[in-house]
């Protein structure tokens, strides 16, 4: 008799977990992202509809570098200046800031880019956001840091973000 309870208890706990397996309790992903010269890494991202992101982009470098997630590289005095299309604008997806390392705002505004960037000093400086990947985000696209004139992309600071449903 007990073991037929203790049976039951399990057959139930069993078929809840995979009733709540149904429900959409979104899936959060840590991811950390470090940026030196002249790379990301990791440099090939993957990420589901439907995940909750936190992003952490951490500068090991020496340099002042930036990320930015989009795809079609826009040139301006044909040096490579950042995406035509931001993954963010173009899924209407606003990521939401945790902690900004110093200054970054200030640099958006001067370096005119267009789109979501996040600018990191050199000095272990880290930022957070989070955001929640959707469906007009399935696809690839492109990470870059277009600092110095384009130089650092031009280098090899880029890698991938592929979406899937
Ligand atoms: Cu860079």
């Amino acid at each position: 008799m007990k073991r037929v309870t203790l049976f039951s208890i399990l057959a139930l706990t069993a078929l809840l977990i995979s009733a709540c397996g149904g429900t959409a309790k979104p899936e959060t992903v840590n991811l950390t992202v470090e940026l030196s010269e002249y790379a990301f890494s990791p440099s090939q991202i993957e990420l589901k509809v439907g995940q909750e992101v936190s992003m952490t982009v951490v500068n090991v470098g020496q340099l002042d570098h930036e990320i930015m997630f989009g795809r079609d590289v826009m040139m301006m005095d044909s040096r490579p200046s950042g995406f035509k299309m931001d993954m963010f604008e173009s899924a209407h997806v606003e990521p939401m800031m945790v902690s900004e390392a110093m200054g970054e705002e200030d640099h958006a505004a001067e370096e005119g880019h267009d789109g979501f960037m996040v600018f990191l000093p050199p000095g272990d400086e880290q930022s957070t956001f989070t955001f929640t990947v959707s469906e007009d985000m399935v696809g690839e696209w492109e990470i870059g840091c277009f600092e110095l004139d384009g130089v650092h992309y031009d280098a090899g600071m880029k890698g991938s973000l592929v979406v899937t449903p």
